[in-house]
């Protein structure tokens, strides 16, 4: 269309570095400086009053489910406040007293912006007006809502076909959001609904609903209670899902062990001080896991294949290891798997992963003698070429133990976002889903398209080569969370329509189609009323529960409005009253979007009733023992091939990791407490051993350079520093090292980039 003058926009932000000290990394997670911090962050951000009324709210009964992480509330909170430190910077992150208005936006540019770091654009404060961006212009400017509609629906009744359009949806919204969403973009005509578990567990959904028939975890909270052995593979809980700690602890003191399997030896599967607890917050910690295996990144297959080669020897020994009959019944496969096996050299397995024998043989010993075992991960598996690969050699292992369908037992994939795992439930998904397309058009009355979409790999593809041309969010910063930074950048930027349906702003605002608008939300915590009575949403955690959340603060804004509503005024505008939904009014009553949901979705009869409380659990096939929808109706085994990575001398494997301080794209502040770096970001850890072959020094600055067909991409400006990592390894945070990772380089089968193992060179800055 029209040539625009191009934005002077700074697509990547800063790279100065802001001051670093280093100490000796934490010897325990949580414990009183968990509270302290906690409460620094919420007292900065909301003031002493609110801070400590809201936090009492989360995750009970009656409150608002924490914006952070997905993990599962006990039956009885503890009196001490069910959250954790990193859900009180979430909360108060989203709970801030600053605010973002047009007075900002007139103040600066959208190009002086842009020169912010993350962190500094993430203080900015909430969102509180929709606003718009228009072509030549560099300043956002207020719009009213209605007007914020016309203009989408007006672009996207521009575009020659459904599919030029982009649908993103990040794993915050409810699940009554999600559905209308997903349902919207269906009558529109389009599957292209990327989202964030793209890039996150979308490994661990296939690979569990091939072999095991449901993209989800089998556990419950209660299965830590007794369990006999709990791997934790991949994962640092200690930061990420903090609250998981304490279903650890728990089932140490019931006798079960914890292993470990992660190249970085992270604070909180060491020791753990429960912050919940008296006993927790004064003592002197407890040792979480048992035998941590330092694993080379990426060499988890290899790992997991010496075990299993051992399991295998000594079953024939003693015909008692593997679970014959639970093998016999329910699952497919073992003569091929074992026949595998024998491919393999145990010292050439070993040589591989970098771990050494007489730990492995612990483990073992560990494995031999228990069947109720959990197996726990998250992206330390997911985000590599075979991530799929990864989790079916785990869950080879629990079918081997017959570690399913029992207590204490069974597959634990820890989700991220709070509903990230909800939204798929009820029709986040890119995916043509035949059933679900038929009850919608029964429900409803129109007919969802049955063509495949694009998931957010392929979509940044069609943005970069114009075959998309309108773009929206629902939440989410995907500028910084997509792989290939300065091409994602390009890919909107070709957009005519970029939309961002978000709470705080962030660089995806800023990096923007020729159009762009920001439409502020309502948060977690904020109170929802209509006509004067307050409503609640539901969200699932990561075991499958769905169960309600009701804000409780005063929204920062007057003029914000819910996430469903706005689906509903995009929709309205849309359709102008020419489509068999009413889709204003849906949009404002969520009982009888949940009365549609229960109509549309498996497992969500009688919602609006059993959603109160504790909540209620979604049918779930594994926890039955149930495989009929699998070839033979059995639970299958399979051939995981080792990954291939052709790494010459000078190069190096990158895993790109999170921070204590940040909340995916979201800074909370510049610290990552557990691993003893204090405020800098632009860091890399490193092998003493590279340093030294590199001629490295402490606090050097180096750039890192990755190459894939021959496309070099640069990251530059990084202070290294010596750390407990294989050699070969090296770990920096995202989002700053996303610039690194090729669009076009994802996993086999889910299509989630490579974020965790990065081939890099390394130049040192003179
Ligand atoms: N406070 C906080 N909580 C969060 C988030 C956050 O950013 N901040 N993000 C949320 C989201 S969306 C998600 S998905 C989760 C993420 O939770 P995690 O997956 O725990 O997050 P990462 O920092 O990516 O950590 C990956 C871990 O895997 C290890 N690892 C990397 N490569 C390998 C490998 O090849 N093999 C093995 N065995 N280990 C490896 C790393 O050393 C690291 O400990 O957390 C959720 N919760
Ligand atoms: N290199 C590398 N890249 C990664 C990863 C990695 O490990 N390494 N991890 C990947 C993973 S696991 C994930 S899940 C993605 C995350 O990708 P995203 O989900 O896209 O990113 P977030 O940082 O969680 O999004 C934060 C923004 O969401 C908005 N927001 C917050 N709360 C709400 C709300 O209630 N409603 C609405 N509408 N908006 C809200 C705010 O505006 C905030 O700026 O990143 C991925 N990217
Ligand atoms: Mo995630």
């Amino acid at each position: 269309m029209s040539d625009t003058k191009k934005r002077n926009i700074s697509v990547l932000g800063p790279d100065e570095f802001t001051g670093i000290k280093l100490q000796k990394p934490a010897e325990y997670a949580a414990g009183l400086p968990a509270v302290k911090v906690a409460l620094q962050h919420a007292f900065k951000e909301m003031g002493v009053v609110k801070s400590l009324t809201t936090l009492s709210h989360m995750n009970q009964k009656d409150g608002f489910d924490c914006p952070g992480c997905a993990w599962p509330d006990p039956e009885k909170p503890s009196k001490l406040g069910e959250y954790c430190e990193n859900g009180a910077k979430a909360l108060a992150e989203e709970a801030t007293n600053k605010r973002v208005n047009r007075d900002f936006f007139a103040r600066y540019s959208v190009e002086e912006l842009s020169n912010w770091s993350d962190y500094q654009i993430g203080k900015s404060g909430r969102l509180t007006e929709p606003m718009v961006l228009r072509p030549d212009s560099i300043h956002y400017e207020n719009i009213s809502w209605e007007e914020a509609y016309e203009l989408i629906a007006e672009e996207l009744h521009k575009l020659e076909n459904p599919d030029q359009g982009v649908f993103y949806t990040s794993g915050r919204s409810s699940n009554e959001a999600a559905f209308l969403y997903g349902l919207f973009v269906r009558a529109f005509g389009t599957n292209n609904m990327p989202d964030c578990s793209n890039m996150c567990h979308e490994s661990s959904g296939v690979a569990l609903n091939e072999t095991l028939g449901i993209g989800k975890g089998s556990v419950k909270l209660e299965d830590f209670d007794e369990s006999e052995l709990v791997m934790v593979i991949g994962q640092n809980p200690g930061t990420n899902h903090p609250r998981m700690l304490s279903a650890l602890q728990k089932c140490k003191e019931n006798g079960g062990k914890v292993v470990s399997i992660n190249p970085l030896e992270e604070a909180g599967l060491i020791r753990f001080k429960n912050p919940q607890e008296i006993k927790g917050v004064l003592a002197g910690g407890e040792s979480l896991t048992d035998i941590h295996l330092q694993v080379k990144i990426n060499q988890d297959v290899s790992l997991l294949k010496v075990i299993l080669k051992k399991l295998s020897v000594l079953d024939r020994e003693k015909g008692n290891v593997f679970d014959h009959e639970f093998i016999q019944t329910y699952t497919d496969g073992l003569e091929n798997l074992l026949e595998d096996l024998e491919k393999y050299s145990e010292q050439e397995l070993l040589q591989l992963c970098g771990v050494e024998e007489h730990l492995v043989n612990q483990v073992v010993e560990l494995l031999e003698k228990r069947n109720k075992i959990i197996i726990c991960w998250a992206m330390g598996l997911t985000q590599h070429k075979n991530g799929v690969d990864n989790i079916k050699e785990c869950v080879n292992l629990l079918l081997l133990k017959g570690s399913l369908g029992k207590p204490g037992a069974g597959t634990c994939p820890v989700r991220g976002h709070s509903n990230v795992q909800g939204d798929r439930t009820v029709g986040i998904m890119h995916h043509v889903s035949k059933e679900l397309n038929a009850s919608i058009k029964e429900t409803f009355g129109f007919s969802p398209p049955d063509k495949e979409g694009l998931d957010t790999v392929h979509s940044i593809q069609a943005m970069y080569e114009k075959k998309a041309k309108v773009f929206i969010a629902l939440g989410g910063n995907f500028l910084c969370a997509a792989s290939d930074t300065e091409y994602t950048a390009q890919g909107l930027q070709n957009c005519e329509l970029t939309v961002n349906i978000s709470t705080k702003l962030n660089r995806t605002h800023l990096v923007t189609g020729k159009t762009a608008l920001i439409l502020p939300t309502l948060g977690r915590s904020e109170l929802d009323k209509k006509d004067g009575k307050p409503r609640y949403f539901t969200v699932e955690n990561s075991m499958g529960k769905v169960h309600q959340s009701k804000g409780l603060l005063q929204p920062a804004s007057g003029n914000l409005v819910s996430e469903p509503e706005i689906i509903g005024g995009i929709a309205n505008a849309y359709f102008k009253g020419g489509h068999p939904v009413d889709w204003k009014n849906l949009s404002a009553d969520y009982n009888l979007i949940r009365k549609k949901l229960e109509q549309v979705i498996n497992g969500f009869k009688g919602v609006n009733d059993k959603s109160k409380g504790s909540g209620f659990y979604l049918p779930n096939n594994v926890r039955d023992l149930d495989f009929s929808k699998l070839p033979n109706g059995k639970a299958q085994f399979s051939i995981c091939n080792l990954p291939e990575h052709k790494i010459s001398e000078h190069e190096f494997i990158l895993m790109t990791i999170r921070s204590h301080d940040q909340f995916n794209t979201t800074i909370y502040g510049l610290n990552d407490r557990y691993r003893g770096i204090y405020n800098e970001r632009r860091v890399v850890l490193m092998n003493i051993q590279d340093m030294n072959k590199l001629g490295l020094k402490k606090l050097d600055v180096i750039n890192m350079i990755s190459n894939y067909e021959g496309i070099e991409r640069k990251a530059v400006n990084f202070l290294v520093i010596d750390y407990n990592i294989p050699k070969g390894n090296m770990a920096a945070y995202f989002p700053e090292t996303n610039v690194l990772v090729p669009y076009n380089h994802f996993a086999d089968k889910s299509n989630t980039p490579i974020s965790k193992s990065i081939i890099v060179r390394v130049k040192k800055r003179e």
